[in-house]
């Protein structure tokens, strides 16, 4: 068995924490042995295989190429403790197995994915006003492909490719909470570290999608004709809804006011049973061809298990579907 070696990095966005890494040859290596020896590859720019294997003499890392390796290997490692710990998941298999994460993606390139066939997560550097992209919320965004692509199977087109996204948004989101850093504390926006707009605004927002100018907020006949990104609005909504409720809040200083379709009011359950709610949802009833009437159903389903069928949650469950016009 390898040792398990505990350094510390700085990157981009989390400010100090601790890397779990491996020693190799000479120095470490950026391989986690404790998640299942997920590792971490300096692509330099590449845009194909694996590249290098991060390496350090002294286990103290950041700086230079190593800072989005830091941000990515910690992304990594907080989703998969987010995963087990919170939902008892061990792994994106749940097998206990670690995927690897590629950093320095091509050139120029404002854009981060999941890979099924390399089961692997994959960042640009950003460009221009974009920041690298590996904030807490797109690493964990990205991981989350792997649990749904191994889980519901969601097909990534129509409203199942929809609902695909918004997963990812709300465990990306989820995690962010979980890892309640100090240099980027939880909020219900996704990418807001990247300033991939140039003027300081998010990517997307989940208390009132529309605000990207493209993401719908409610559900409609046509939603699912949408780009999968924008028909995740009317779950990331729910998301909200289902968690904080309708109207105006502030948290962590971030101030949010979350409409309803018809204008009804919901009362929040609270993230922590959102998040497991949604999660029995995906792993348990959505299949590769769930629709937004079928997420309705699926978590419904999934609130009456763990709270039951009379229950506030599963009252507050079909309000906030209702309130994005998913009846
Ligand atoms: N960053 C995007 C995503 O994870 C990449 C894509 O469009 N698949 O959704
Ligand atoms: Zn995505
Ligand atoms: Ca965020």
């Amino acid at each position: 068995d390898e040792a398990i070696e505990t350094g510390t990095g700085t990157g981009d966005y989390n400010g100090t924490v601790p890397l779990t890494t491996t020693p190799g040859t000479s120095g470490y290596d950026l391989k986690d042995g404790a998640r299942g020896g997920h590792k971490t590859y300096d692509l330099n720019q590449g845009t194909s295989g694996t590249g290098t294997l991060f390496n350090d003499a002294d286990d103290t890392w950041g700086g230079g190429r190593q800072s989005a390796a830091v941000d990515a290997h910690y992304g990594a490692a907080v989703t998969w403790d987010f995963y087990k710990s919170v939902m008892g998941r061990n792994g994106i298999k749940n097998d206990g197995v670690g995927s690897y994460s590629r950093v320095h993606y091509g050139s120029n390139y404002v854009n981060a994915f999941w890979s099924d066939s390399c089961f692997c997560m994959t960042y640009g550097d950003g460009y221009g006003n974009a920041n690298p992209l590996t904030s807490l919320d797109v690493a964990a965004h990205e991981m989350s492909h792997g649990v749904t692509a191994n889980t519901a199977g969601l097909r990534y087109s129509g409203e199942s490719g929809g609902l695909n996204e918004a997963t990812s948004d709300i465990f990306g989101t989820s995690v962010e909470f979980y890892a309640n850093n100090s240099s980027d504390a939880g909020d219900y926006l996704i990418g807001e570290k990247i300033d991939i707009n140039g003027d300081g605004t998010p990517l997307r927002y989940m208390d009132k999608p529309s605000k990207d100018g493209a993401s719908a907020d409610y559900w409609s006949k046509s939603v699912g004709r949408l780009d999968v990104h924008y028909s995740s609005g009317v779950a990331n909504h729910f998301f909200y809804l289902l968690s904080e409720g309708s109207g105006a809040k502030t948290i962590n200083g971030v101030s949010y006011n979350s409409p309803t379709y018809s204008g009804s009011t919901v009362t929040g359950i609270g993230r922590d049973k959102a998040e497991k709610i949604w999660y029995k949802a995906l792993t348990t009833y959505m299949t590769s061809t769930t629709s937004y009437s079928g997420a309705r159903t699926a978590t419904l389903s999934a609130a009456s298990d763990l709270y039951g069928a009379s229950s506030a949650e599963y009252q507050a469950v079909a309000a906030a579907w209702t309130g994005v016009n998913v009846k």
